[in-house]
């Protein structure tokens, strides 16, 4: 963890280096001011150059010792305006040289120096507040300097990376170069050796301010209030631009400084910002998968992936065929009827044509101009050349089964067998192949090409080499693939099913959907359980209940109307379905909508009728239910349902349920994940709240608190990081 220098002619280059993406912790600061001052004093130096090791100049504050968050990120941020400070104030030009990443305090260092020579597939970004924090080193008194205050707002409210060939039309960047960035920027300072500076210095820089500013800041802040609902840092990131533009710039500094140290002293703020740490480093953890049966990330080496194939274009197989020629993997896309394939082949081009655009307008054209080669066919056998193919037909096992066989003898023998389903039993449809240690669950989320979740299903055959292949080929994809255990629904939607269930029994019981919908969407839910059940399709569910006899032709005779099996049971959605009221599809659903497909719900008083008339028919009470009582009934049997997936080894750790619900499911990143959000809200708390609900509901069996809760409540609920230790793998053979 240091800054070395060497000389090249007049100019001293000065690297930082802190593997594995040279963070700027306290000693790395430390080491910089220390050459950055020697090099002051040498008359032999002319000029500057700062660049980071191992091609990344520099990842930003080391989040690593964010972990007391406070006084210790406080003292770094001054540090590190420290030596921006003196990088400004050099007589000598500084240019920053910037491969790989230049993000949070490593562009707000770049922004200390005179000029910024970046290679074309850098990626420069302030990207402090999707920390939970803003740029404390001077970024949001620079930057609005530099490049104007839109830009400059849009970046920072909302942590946006750049590349640099659109770093460069912002101004941003001095020079862009394809070649070696240090020698370029070698040049580019000999080039300027002995050219006046004070130009360049940001510090002395006036803002050009548009007259409307103050409904700038406002609108952005209903806009980053509406989009990040309930996010401190996104709100302070706008005062922090603010002084910016209202105060000198040593002022503002002070102002950015004071607006930071708020962060510290607020408990919520504080919270926000350890919740957004640990979801970050839960993205990473769960790369490192583990098996119950003992296999990890480090037992095998994946595959890599040239052709891959897909088969079903419907609206998952199109999405799925795009992720993959975006990542310039070559394509056979297979469909069984002509009519079909050439709507999935229109489809598909469509989408690519809008990525395309979207790509140039991230200045990325210049570095992928091509997509990976699709091939669009009826011919099965076709997939003999692929090395994994990806199954994605509807939901039904027979069809999956016959497929799977198929593929089974039509495919390479090494060839990797994914299905991509939300719920069906892997090892049923692995036990119809030859290959069953080659067949694994890809469960992709809608719309597969830009969802960032993959749940890797692993069957109990499942190889640890075709885990990961398929966590590697995630990872290419530019998805965070997390390793889940086969069980029905797998993590993320088996834990919906009681919030789901919740949630309707609180229309019985008096609530109406938009009531609901508007205590966790306050909460920070993307979307509340009724917009989202209107817009996946009410007949999703419908149909898989009238499969397994809950309702329909199959149901029992007898069988009572809000029970089965004796347990509490809502027919309300299935009501809804048979009057054909299926979501957005329909128009009608939990809301109405302007149009068929519309998507803007508004409550409708056809539901509050029906409702009402329903509460009626079966002598329910209404009860009068608090936001917080919502929120608790809700939330609470999801985070139970959490724990029973833990106790069953179906997910490793508290991490993979945070990264599916932050990925998958809209959960607010700065809660956490529903994991995170327990420990946060306290286990004896949702242990005893569960104990009440279960007291009082002994017919909504998911309300019994699940058994490793109970344990950790009694062993003095012990923080996250160490609840892993309780679960099944540690015996396992690692
Ligand atoms: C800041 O700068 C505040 C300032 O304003 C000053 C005020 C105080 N620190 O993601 P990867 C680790 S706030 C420490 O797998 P990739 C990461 O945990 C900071 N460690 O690779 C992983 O460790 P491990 C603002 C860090 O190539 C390893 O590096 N900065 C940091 O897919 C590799 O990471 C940011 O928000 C860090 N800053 O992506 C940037 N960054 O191997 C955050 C990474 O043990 N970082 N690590 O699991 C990123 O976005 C990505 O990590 C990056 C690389 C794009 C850099």
């Amino acid at each position: 963890m240091s800054a070395s220098k060497e000389t090249e002619g007049a100019v001293a280059v000065i690297t930082i280096r802190n593997p594995p993406v040279n963070a700027l912790s306290q000693q790395a600061v430390e080491s910089i001011l220390k050459v950055l001052k020697e090099v002051q004093f040498d008359p032999a130096v002319k000029a500057i150059v700062i660049c980071g090791e191992n091609g990344k100049f520099s990842a930003g504050a080391d989040i690593r010792t964010f972990e007391n968050i406070g006084q210790k990120s406080d003292s770094l941020s001054h540090f590190l305006e420290d030596v921006n400070s003196m990088a400004e104030k050099s007589e000598k030009p500084v240019i920053a040289a910037i491969e790989g990443v230049a993000l949070g305090g490593g562009l707000e260092l770049a922004l200390g120096c005179h000029y910024r020579v970046a290679h074309v597939k850098a990626r420069l970004g302030l990207t402090e507040v999707l920390l939970g924090i803003f740029p404390g080193a001077g970024g949001t008194q620079r930057l609005p300097r530099l490049i104007g205050l839109l830009p400059a707002l849009e970046m920072i409210t909302t942590g946006k990376i750049v590349f640099a060939p659109v770093a460069l039309k912002l101004g941003l960047i001095d020079s862009v170069t394809e070649d070696n960035t240090i020698k370029a920027a070698i040049h580019f300072a000999q080039n300027v050796i002995g050219k006046p500076l004070e130009s360049r210095r940001l510090c002395t820089k006036p803002i050009q301010c548009p007259p409307n500013m103050e409904t700038i800041f406002n609108d952005s802040k209903i806009k980053l209030k509406k989009l990040f609902h309930g996010a401190i840092s996104h709100q302070l990131c706008v005062e922090a631009i603010r002084a910016a533009v209202q105060l000198p710039f040593a002022e503002g500094i002070l102002k950015e400084r004071e607006l930071l140290f708020s962060i510290f002293n607020s408990e919520q703020a504080r919270d926000q910002a350890k919740a957004r740490q640990y979801a970050f480093f839960a993205e990473r953890r769960v790369t490192k998968w583990t098996t119950p049966s003992g296999a990890n990330w480090k037992s095998a080496s994946p595959h890599p992936i040239g052709v891959a194939a897909v088969i079903g274009l419907g609206t998952m197989g199109r999405g799925i065929v795009v992720c993959l020629a975006k990542a310039q993997i070559q394509v056979i896309a297979v469909e069984q009827d002509g009519k079909q394939l050439e709507m999935g082949r229109k489809a598909v081009t469509k989408i690519l044509e809008r990525e395309t655009l979207t790509m140039q307008q991230r200045g990325l054209a210049l570095m992928s101009d091509s997509f990976g080669s699709i091939t669009f066919t009826l011919d099965f056998n076709s997939l003999k050349n692929a090395d994994l193919v990806i199954e994605a037909v509807y939901e039904n096992m027979a069809l999956k089964k016959e497929i799977f066989k198929q593929l089974s003898s039509i495919c390479m023998p090494e060839a990797f067998l994914c299905t991509n389903t939300s719920g069906l039993n892997i090892d049923e449809i692995a036990s119809v192949t030859g290959r069953p240690h080659l067949v694994i669950g890809t469960h992709f989320f809608s719309p597969a090409h830009i969802m960032k979740l993959l749940e890797v299903v692993r069957g109990y055959h499942s190889s640890p080499t075709t885990i990961s292949t398929v966590i590697n080929l995630s990872k290419v994809l530019g998805k965070i693939g997390v390793v889940v255990g086969n069980c029905p629904s797998f993590v993320g939607n088996r834990m919906m099913g009681p919030y789901l269930h919740q949630a309707i029994f609180l229309l019985e019981d008096g609530c109406y959907p938009e009531e609901v919908d508007k205590v966790l969407e306050e909460f920070g839910l993307a979307m509340g359980p009724f917009r989202m059940s209107d817009l996946v399709g009410l007949d999703v569910g419908w149909r898989s209940r009238m499969e397994s006899g809950l309702t329909g032709p199959k149901l029992l005779p007898g069988a009572l109307v809000r029970q089965r099996e004796g347990k509490r049971y809502s027919p309300l959605p299935d009501i809804l379905c048979e009057k054909g009221r299926f979501g957005q599809k329909t128009g009608r659903g939990w809301y109405q909508y302007e149009t068929v497909g519309g998507r803007n719900a508004v409550p409708d008083p056809w539901v509050q009728n029906f409702l009402h008339d329903y509460r009626k028919a079966h002598t329910i009470k209404q009860k009068p239910t608090s936001q917080n009582e919502i929120l608790e009934w809700c939330l609470y049997p999801l985070i139970n349902e959490g724990f029973n997936v833990l106790e069953e080894e179906i997910a490793s750790g508290p991490e993979d349920i945070d990264v599916i619900y932050n990925n998958g499911y809209g959960w607010p990143r700065h809660m956490g994940g529903p994991m995170f959000y327990a420990s946060m809200v306290g286990l004896p708390k949702v242990l005893t709240k569960l104990e009440v609900f279960y007291e009082n509901n002994p017919d909504i069996p998911s309300l019994k608190p699940s058994g490793l809760l109970k344990k950790l409540v009694k062993q003095g609920s012990p923080p996250l990081k160490e609840w892993r230790s309780q679960l099944g793998y540690q015996n396992s053979k690692l």
